[in-house]
C-alpha cells in the first residue's frame, strides 16, 4: 500500500549547473529530471515513505530515463503509461545570479499532457493515505484538468486526504484562467500549501496581510493552510489554531524544488501523526536543504539527515 500518491508530468530538464546567464554561452548541458509532483514523491521516499507517481511518458529515451531515475529513488512507477503516440516533455533551466532561474518549457502536446481520467488506477488512490496534486496539471490540457479533479473525486470518495500545492505557473496559463480552477481545488484540500504572492494573486488581494489570506482559504473550505514564508519559515493554521514556525538559514544555490520539498517534509510529519508545528518544522528544513543543491531534488534529506538538522535547529532555538 502507498502512503502518498500523486499524478503529474515529469520532464527531462537540461541545464548548465555551473553556468550563470544565457544558456547559449554554456557549451555543455547536463541532463536532470524535474516535475513538481514527482519531486514531492522523491522527497517522501527519501524520508522512508511508500509513494507512487501516476503519469504518462513517451516511448523515448527521456521517458525511459525518468522512469529509471524515479524507480532508483524508490518511487513506484508501475502506474505510468508509456504513450507511443507522444513525446516526453522537456524543459531548459537558465540559472541567474541572485534571482530565480528562467525556465523554458517544451511540453505542449507531450505524453503527460494527454493524461486522461481513465488512466487513474482507482484502487491505488483508494488505498493511499494522501493524494497530492498541484496547479500545474490543470494548466496542461483539458484532459489533465479533468484527470486532477477525477483523482480528487476518487480520493474524497474513499476517505483519502487531499494535499494541494497551487504551483501557479503563469507561463502555462493566465491568472484569469487559473483562478477559478485553483480555487475549486483549494475548496477540496485537506492540506493547502500556498506561497504569499501566489495567495495574493489567487484571491485578487495584492495588499492583503498574511493572516487574512490564511483566514480566507480556511473560510473557503481548506482544512489546514500551510503558508510558505521562504527563509522566514511558515505558518500552519486550521480553524482551531495558527502557529508561526521559524525556518533555518542556509546558503541558497537554486530555489527550484524547495516548495516541493517543503510539502513533502510537512506531509511526512502528518503521516507520522505529528502535531502541526512539528510538521512545519520538518517542512522548513526539507525546503531549506533543497535550495542548497542546484538540481530539483538533490538536496532532499534522508530521515536521518532531517533528524540531525532538527536536533541542530533545536539547539540554536
Ligand atoms: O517545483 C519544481 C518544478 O517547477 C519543476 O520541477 C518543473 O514541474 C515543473 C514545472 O512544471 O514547472
Amino acid at each position: 500500500m502507498h502512503e502518498v500518491v500523486t499524478v503529474g508530468e515529469t520532464m527531462v530538464l537540461l541545464t548548465a549547473p555551473e553556468h550563470y546567464g544565457k544558456l547559449k554561452q554554456a557549451p555543455v548541458l547536463q541532463k536532470q529530471i524535474g516535475g513538481a509532483e514527482s519531486n514531492v514523491m522523491v522527497a517522501l521516499a527519501r524520508l522512508g515513505h511508500h509513494t507512487a507517481w501516476i503519469s504518462r511518458v513517451g516511448a523515448d529515451p527521456f521517458g525511459e530515463e525518468i522512469m529509471y531515475r524515479l524507480r532508483g529513488e524508490g518511487v513506484d512507477t508501475r502506474h505510468v503509461l508509456v504513450d507511443a503516440q507522444h513525446r516526453t516533455g522537456m524543459m531548459l533551466k537558465q540559472r541567474q545570479q541572485g534571482s530565480d532561474p528562467h525556465v523554458f518549457y517544451y511540453r505542449q502536446h507531450s505524453a503527460a499532457s494527454h493524461l486522461h481520467p481513465s488512466d487513474l488506477p482507482e484502487k491505488v488512490i483508494a488505498s493511499a493515505r494522501i493524494l497530492h496534486v498541484t496547479g500545474i496539471m490543470p494548466a496542461l490540457s483539458q484532459s489533465c484538468r479533468d484527470t486532477v479533479f477525477a483523482a480528487v473525486g476518487l480520493a474524497k470518495q474513499h476517505g483519502v486526504k487531499v494535499s494541494v500545492d497551487p504551483n501557479l505557473r503563469l507561463k502555462l496559463w493566465s491568472i484569469e484562467e487559473a483562478r477559478p480552477v485553483l480555487l475549486e481545488l483549494i475548496r477540496q484540500a485537506d492540506y493547502f500549501f500556498p506561497g504569499v504572492e501566489e495567495a495574493r494573486l489567487l484571491l485578487e488581494e495584492p495588499d492583503c496581510a498574511v493572516d487574512d489570506l490564511i483566514a480566507r482559504f480556511l473560510e473557503m473550505g481548506a482544512g489546514r493552510v500551510i503558508m510558505k514564508l521562504g527563509s522566514e519559515g511558515s505558518i500552519t493554521a486550521d480553524a482551531a489554531s495558527a502557529s508561526l514556525v521559524t525556518g533555518i538559514q542556509v546558503t541558497e544555490v537554486d530555489s527550484v524544488g524547495a516548495g516541493d520539498g517543503f510539502c513533502a517534509g510537512y506531509l511526512s510529519g502528518v503521516l507520522r501523526g505529528l502535531p502541526p508545528q512539528e510538521c512545519a518544522r520538518r517542512a522548513n528544513i526539507v525546503g531549506a536543504l533543497a535550495v542548497t543543491d542546484p538540481s530539483d531534488y538533490g538536496g532532499y534529506p534522508t530521515e536521518e539527515e532531517l533528524n540531525a538538522s532538527l536536533q541542530r535547529s533545536k539547539l540554536t532555538r
